[in-house]
Order: C-alpha cells, then structure tokens, then sequence
C-alpha cells in the first residue's frame, strides 16, 4: 500500500486516475489542485474521505510541494493548463504551470528521493500529414506548434534533464486525446455533446479532416499505473489506442448517437497554427510492459460519455455559459 500525490486530481485525468486508484487499489491518495477555471471538487465526490485528501494549492508553491511530496510514495503530475485554444489567447498562465510547476515538482522529488510519473501529450512531437505512413515513437524529435504543446514540451525536456543531471527516479508518458467522463466543456468531445443537449449545433472548427487518436481516459490511466509499477526510471512511453478519426467523422458520430441527422453541425473559424494530425505507436508500452486497452469500441465508449453527460448536469452546468461566451469573442 502507498500514499500517491496527485497534481491535477481534480481535472479531467486525474480525477479518473484518482477513482480508478480507489477502486483497483488499497492505495492512499493526496490530491494537490489550484481548482483553476478546468478544477471541479465534483469530480472527486463519492470516493472515501480516509483514502483521499484534497489540498487546494498551486504546484508552483514550493513550500507546499515540499511538504506534501514528503508525506507520498509517488508524486503523479498531471496538473496543467491543457487547452490549445486558451493557450492562444492567453499564454502566461501556461508557463507558470506548465514549466516552473513541474520544475517545483522536480525539485521536491530530487530532494526527498521520490518516484515520479510525468503525464504528457503526443502534441510535443507536432503532427504529421494525413497520407503520412509514419505514427510517433519515442524517438520522434519535438517540434510543439502551440503554446500550450511547447510548454508541454519543455517540461518533459526538465524531466529528462533532472533524470540524467541528479538521478530523479523519473518515467514520462506521452498520451493521445482523451474522452470519458468528467472532461471540461471547452474541450471537443464534451462541448458538442453538451451543445446538442441545449439544441446547439456541434461546431466544427475549418472542414472538420483535423485527425485526432481517441483514447478511453481509463485505458491512459491503466497504462499510467502499468508505467509506474513496471516502467524503467528515465524511459519514455507514448500511451495510444489505435483510434484515429476525423473531428467531422467525430461529429457525425456523436450526432446519430443522440439521434440527430448526421448532417447538423456547423463550421466555424479555424484554430490559428491548427495541428493536422495526431497518431501513436503504442508498441513499447505494448511489448515491454504487456499493457492492452480496455475500450476497444469507440462508438461504445462515446455512447457511455453521452449518458454521463445527460446524467450529471449538475456536474457540467455551471461551466457551460462562461466557456461558449469565449468561443463566442473568436468565432468559434
Ligand atoms: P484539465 O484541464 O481537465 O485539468 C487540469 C487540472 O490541473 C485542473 O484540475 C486544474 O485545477 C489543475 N491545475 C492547473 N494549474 C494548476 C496549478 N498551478 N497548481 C495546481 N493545480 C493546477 O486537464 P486534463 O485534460 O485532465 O489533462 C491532465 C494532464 O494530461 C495534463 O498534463 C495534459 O497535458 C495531459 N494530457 C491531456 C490529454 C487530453 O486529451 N486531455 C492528452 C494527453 C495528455
Ligand atoms: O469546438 C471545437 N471544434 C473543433 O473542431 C473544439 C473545441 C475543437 N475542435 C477540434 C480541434 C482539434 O482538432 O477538435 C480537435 C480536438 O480539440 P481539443 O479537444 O481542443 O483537443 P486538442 O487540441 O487535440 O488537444 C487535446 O489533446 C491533447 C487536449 O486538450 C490536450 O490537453 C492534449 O494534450
């Protein structure tokens, strides 16, 4: 049994780390969240107040990360700005979180000798034309396009760095898109379903052959643990589930599944610097550490999102008006 502190836990990932953590393991949990505009205390309700703790704080507080990364076992840090569009128009925020709070972490792991997991995104590599053969490997060089991936980027380059520089027992993960349960309505997936449940239609940025690789948020956090109980110290995993779509095929998609006509979306101004496409080789992760997905049925996994949507407005609610009002300054 071990004490886990996890950045970010009241987000999208982390949350659903944190119930699959209680769920499938004896294991303790603190959680360390800022509950920025994407933080929602709803999402850690329902699991036991003995296993887990909510501290609210910023990771860039190196007093508290001090203090906390000496209490846990392992330090798990997925705790970020992590949305492109925001990235754009307001990049400041994401350098403090994104670079000086994973360098507060990496500090505090360094001095108390503590396991760390970093929880990155395939964007770092760039993206890849639609006839590319190619997918991303580890070995793929970055080339981040948005502020948002570029900060990503540089905090997976100090983890590296405090791997070989002082010896942090580090792993890095580098996942494709999430969708399930619990994810912000800025982000694709949930603001169309959202939209169609206010009678909105779902908006589609430029023509919609944008290629995203979708991954149950379960099966990232089921690899995440794989990685942390049998992942070698200063490797690399890049985290997929062979599930590339097009956002208009997504959107189609999501339209049946709520039963309306496949036809009614709209498009609307296109994301500046907009990566093409996204896709990753899984297979280190696969033959090394002998990780499968669980969801291997999109159409399934999306069916289930839609039902927890319809099921928890309370939950999504009181997001959804401030988030359409700033897509509504960029026309999108
Ligand atoms: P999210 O925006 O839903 O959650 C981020 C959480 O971090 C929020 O709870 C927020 O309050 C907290 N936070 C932000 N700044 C903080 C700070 N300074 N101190 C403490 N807490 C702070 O994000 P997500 O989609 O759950 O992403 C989690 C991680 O996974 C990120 O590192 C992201 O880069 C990575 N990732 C996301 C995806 C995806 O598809 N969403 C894919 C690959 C990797
Ligand atoms: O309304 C929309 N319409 C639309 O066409 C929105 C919000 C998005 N899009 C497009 C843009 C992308 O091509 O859908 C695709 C997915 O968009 P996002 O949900 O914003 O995700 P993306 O930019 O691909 O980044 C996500 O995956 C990698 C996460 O937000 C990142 O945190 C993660 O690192």
């Amino acid at each position: 049994m071990a004490h886990y502190l996890v950045t970010g836990g009241a987000g999208f990932i982390g949350s659903n780390f944190v119930h699959q953590l209680v769920r499938e393991t004896d294991h303790s949990v603190t959680v360390l969240d800022k509950l920025t505009y994407a933080g929602n205390r709803a999402s850690l309700d329902g699991l036991p107040a003995e296993r887990v703790e909510l501290v609210v704080g910023d990771i860039c507080d190196a007093a508290l990360v001090d203090k906390l990364t000496a209490d846990a076992d392992v330090v798990v840090h997925f705790a970020a700005e992590s949305h492109n569009d925001n990235s754009l128009n307001d990049p400041s925020p994401f350098i403090d979180t994104n670079l000086v709070g994973t360098f507060t972490l990496l500090e505090a792991a360094r001095k108390h000798d503590k396991r760390y997991h970093h929880i990155s995104t395939d964007e770092v590599y760039g993206d890849l034309e639609l006839d590319d053969p190619e997918r991303f490997h580890e070995t793929t060089p970055y080339n981040p396009s948005s502020p948002y991936s570029s900060t990503k980027a540089g905090s997976d380059l100090l983890v590296r760095a405090w791997v070989r520089s002082f010896g942090v027992k580090a792993t890095i993960s580098n996942c494709s898109n999430n969708y399930g349960p619990r994810q912000h309505v800025e982000k694709f997936i949930p603001r169309q379903i959202t939209n169609l449940i206010d009678g909105v239609h779902p908006k589609l940025y430029g023509a919609g052959l944008n290629v995203r690789d979708w991954i149950h948020v379960d099966d990232h956090n089921s690899a995440v643990r794989r990685i942390i109980e049998a992942g070698t110290i200063g490797e690399t995993y890049l985290i997929g589930a062979d599930g590339e779509k097009n956002n208009k095929e997504v959107v189609e998609l999501i339209l049946r599944l709520m039963g309306e006509s496949p036809d009614a979306y709209e498009h609307v101004n296109d994301r500046p610097g907009h990566d093409l496409r996204y896709a990753i080789d899984s297979t280190k992760l696969r033959t090394e550490l002998g990780w499968q997905p669980q969801y291997r049925d999109f159409e399934s996994g999306l069916a289930a999102t839609i039902d927890w949507y319809r099921a928890n407005e309370d939950w999504w609610r009181p997001m959804k008006e401030a988030t359409e009002a700033k897509y509504a300054k960029t026309g999108q």
